[in-house]
């Protein structure tokens, strides 16, 4: 058997915990969860659904943060240890390319992506309805937001965190601007940030009940030896509202269009009470991961229940092993996703 590595660098300081003795699970939660408590900052009722990177030896992070009139924004963060986080007292401030103020009107469900030497913030955004918003930074002061990539209506963005032949890679979730009952995974590609083409289908909504109604990316795709691994989140419809599980696929190196292994089930699904009870009721969202090279450690970062956010583990040879040991293809996933 081959060796199941992840592809990146060395993060030696990455959140961690071990497995509980005994557990048969392949992703654990932390065992101090939720790591974001209701109102963290004055004006903040919730933070959940939020993404962090490794930064200058320690950790930042761009967080969908719920302000006391009920409309989100984005915040940022800084931690020491990915655990504890301190916040910016002002909403990230965003300017054009000319530096003049551009500030959306809201602003939810951050990804944040290194691409190269520079850090890509993603969200979904105001723009005659929900779609994709799009900034950069260098320092983490100046934050150039960017054209909006696509028209309306869109969610759940994010980049793969290197280029291929010279093009950025996105996936994204085409919707509807409201609570959207339906939705597949897409990727675009582009080569400059403006122009945006070479649209393939990526996944479909699964036939397991868990991911029935739609799906949408969750983390920024792991480089590993076995593909791009990629978390993502499955919803459900029931009599009581939508249920929001975490699932894990793994995508095609060279054709990142290609689902090459699917796990059948949920790897994460609400059960602990910071994911059952909240704002809304039964949601796992993940957004973002940290992990380390050397070790194959994974720490996930999760919204809990639309007001939290969690932490869960596991190791690339685990979860790679896992997804392939419960492997089922739905639909045309292997296709290189064009008709
Ligand atoms: C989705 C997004 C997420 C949210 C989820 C559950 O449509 O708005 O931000 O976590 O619904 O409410």
């Amino acid at each position: 058997m081959t060796e199941i590595k992840l592809i990146g660098e060395s993060l030696p300081n990455v959140p961690w915990q071990d497995k509980p003795q005994g557990s048969d699970r392949v992703v654990w939660r932390y065992s101090q969860n939720p790591i974001i408590d209701r109102n963290p900052l004055k004006g903040v009722a919730r933070i959940f659904n939020s993404a962090v990177v490794p930064y200058e030896g320690k950790f930042i992070g761009v967080f969908r943060a719920e302000t006391i009139n009920g409309v989100p924004h984005l915040y940022l963060g800084r931690s020491d240890d990915g655990v504890s986080w301190h916040y910016e007292e002002e909403r990230i401030q965003f300017v054009d390319e000319k530096g003049n103020e551009f500030m959306p009107k809201y602003a939810y469900d951050p990804r944040l992506i290194k691409v190269e030497d520079t850090y890509y913030i993603i969200w979904c955004t105001d723009f005659y309805g929900a779609a994709l918003g799009l900034a950069k930074t260098t320092d983490f002061k100046t934050f150039v937001r960017l054209d909006n990539p696509f028209l309306p209506f869109n969610r759940n963005g994010v980049f793969f965190p290197k280029k291929m032949n010279g093009n950025f890679m996105l996936l994204s979730r085409p919707s509807d601007s409201g609570h959207t009952p339906f939705g597949d995974i897409f990727l675009s590609e582009s080569p400059d940030l403006v122009y945006w083409g070479k649209h393939k289908h990526v996944m479909t909504k699964g036939n397991n009940w868990w991911q029935s109604l739609k799906i949408g990316g969750g983390a920024a795709p792991i480089e590993t030896t076995e593909g791009w691994l990629l978390f993502y989140h499955g919803v459900t419809g029931t009599c009581n509202g939508y249920v929001y599980s975490m699932g894990a696929a793994i995508l095609d190196k060279e054709n990142p269009s290609i689902v090459k292994y699917r796990s059948e089930n949920f790897i994460l699904t609400p059960e602990e009470w910071y994911e059952e009870r909240g704002f809304v009721a039964n949601v796992v969202f993940p957004c973002a991961t940290l992990h380390d090279a050397d070790t194959g450690r994974i720490a996930i970062y999760y919204g809990a229940a639309d007001s939290y956010v969690g932490l869960a583990f596991t190791t690339v040879e685990e979860i790679v092993t896992y997804v392939k040991a419960t492997h089922q293809l739905v639909g045309d996933d292997n296709e290189i996703g064009m008709r």
